[in-house]
This record gives structure tokens, C-alpha cells and sequence, in this order.
């Protein structure tokens, strides 16, 4: 390669990484708006926090890599859905699934693909809600749809998943049985307390109120 068509690539590739960026800043935007929209209309906000990452090129590139398949612009494009990614922590499981609603009616959101590990999850007990979301991005040579994988689940699910992820990596994605046991036993510990937490949320709003004020949480 010439030292021009290096430095045209570099710059392909960057553009290629800001689309991903954009997407995922109007879909932060769209769940700040449902947020804040909440937080005055209603006395419980389903939305406890919003979070974004970009994937690292190199993480890309492994991921692709890990899936055997030669890394362009145009075969990452097709094939990794999670380079933007939003990750969001309800307080309760009935508010993961409104908020995936509430997203996903939304007219210029498009569905690609959802995996709902709340409803069926993962072997090693992971729970979450993925919706891959297509979004436009609208720059100057017009709408570029992009693709944004958000991630909804309860504040539960976010603790295990993290404490999961720290576990993973450190073991080189070798984790010892009898720890990945107990990291499967304390998914199901978390499930129970989400369920718990559910219950109680229930009674509370189906509660009438004594005393002065409302009742929020
Ligand atoms: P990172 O470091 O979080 O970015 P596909 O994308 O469909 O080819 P994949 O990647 O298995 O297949 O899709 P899936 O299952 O929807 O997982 C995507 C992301 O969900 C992962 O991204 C994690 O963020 C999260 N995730 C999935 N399974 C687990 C799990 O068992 N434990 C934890 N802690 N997180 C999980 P990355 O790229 O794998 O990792």
C-alpha cells in the first residue's frame, strides 16, 4: 500500500466507526427523552441508568476472528450488530420489557433481531433483554442506517453480568467448573430477587396510601 491509500483507509475506517457512534447517540438521546419524560409524569421512573460503549476496533476484529471470518468494512458491517452499544438498568423486569417497547414502536426504529434471555436465559444463567435496533443517521450524503444493540436489564441481572464479565476475562474464558457453578447458582439467587422485588413493587402500587404524600420508589 502507498502512504495515500494507508492514510484513505484510516480514514474510511474512522468514518465507518463515527456512523456507529451517531447511532448510538440517538439512541441514547431517544432513552434520556423516556427518561426525563418519566421522572415528571410518573411516580416510578423505569430507567435507573443508561450506559454506551463503542467497540474497540481491535475487540471487532478479534470477534470476527473468533468467527472465522476475514475482516472488511462490509463483512464487520453484515456481521458484528454490537460495535454501538446501550446498555440500560431498570429497577424492575416488567420495566425492561415497557422500555424495549417504548423503543422499539418508535417510527424511525427498526427491529433487526431480538434475543430475550430474561424469557429464556443463557446456560450459565445470564439475563438480559437485546434488541438489535437498525436507526438512521443523517449526515451530509444523506440517511445511513445503523445498527445499535441495547442492552435492557434489571439492576440484579447488571450486577451478575458484570461480576460474570471481571470472572471471564481474568480466566481467559476458562473458568473453573466449580466457579462457574456458583456464578450459575448466584444468577439464580438474582432471578429470585428480581422476582421478589417484582411482587413487592406490586402490592405497593396496588396499596392505597396512608399517611401524607405519596409512595414513591
Ligand atoms: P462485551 O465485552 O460485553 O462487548 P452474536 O453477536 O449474535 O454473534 P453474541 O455476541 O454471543 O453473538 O451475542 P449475544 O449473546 O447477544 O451477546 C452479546 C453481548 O451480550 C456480549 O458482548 C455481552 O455484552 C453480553 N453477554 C452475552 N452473554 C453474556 C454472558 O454470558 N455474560 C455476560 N457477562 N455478558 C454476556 P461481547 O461482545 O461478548 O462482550
Amino acid at each position: 500500500h502507498t502512504l495515500d491509500e494507508m492514510r484513505a483507509l484510516r480514514d474510511e475506517t474512522e468514518r465507518f466507526m463515527l456512523r456507529y457512534k451517531f447511532g448510538m447517540d440517538e439512541v441514547v438521546t431517544k432513552l434520556s427523552i423516556l427518561r426525563e419524560e418519566f421522572s415528571l409524569d410518573h411516580d416510578h421512573n423505569p430507567i435507573e441508568h443508561i450506559s454506551s460503549r463503542l467497540k474497540s476496533l481491535d475487540s471487532v476484529i478479534a470477534k470476527m476472528q473468533r468467527k472465522g471470518i476475514e475482516p472488511t468494512l462490509e463483512s464487520i458491517r453484515e456481521t458484528i450488530t454490537d460495535i454501538a452499544g446501550v446498555r440500560v438498568t431498570c429497577s424492575f423486569v416488567t420495566d425492561a420489557y415497557r422500555l424495549a417497547e417504548l423503543l422499539t414502536t418508535q417510527r424511525d426504529i427498526r427491529v433487526l433481531k431480538t434475543k430475550d434471555y430474561i424469557a429464556e436465559p443463557k446456560e450459565n444463567g445470564y439475563q438480559s433483554l437485546h434488541v438489535i435496533v437498525e436507526v438512521p443517521v443523517f449526515l451530509s450524503t444523506g440517511a445511513h442506517p445503523v445498527a445499535v444493540e441495547v442492552q435492557i436489564r434489571t439492576i440484579a441481572m447488571d450486577f451478575w453480568a458484570s461480576l460474570e464479565h471481571k470472572i471471564y476475562y481474568k480466566y481467559d474464558r476458562r473458568v473453573p467448573a466449580e466457579l462457574l457453578e456458583e456464578l450459575t447458582d448466584a444468577a439464580h439467587t438474582a432471578a429470585d430477587l428480581d422476582a421478589r422485588m417484582e411482587r413487592l413493587h406490586r402490592q405497593l402500587h396496588g396499596a392505597p396510601t396512608h399517611g401524607r404524600g405519596r409512595v414513591s420508589i
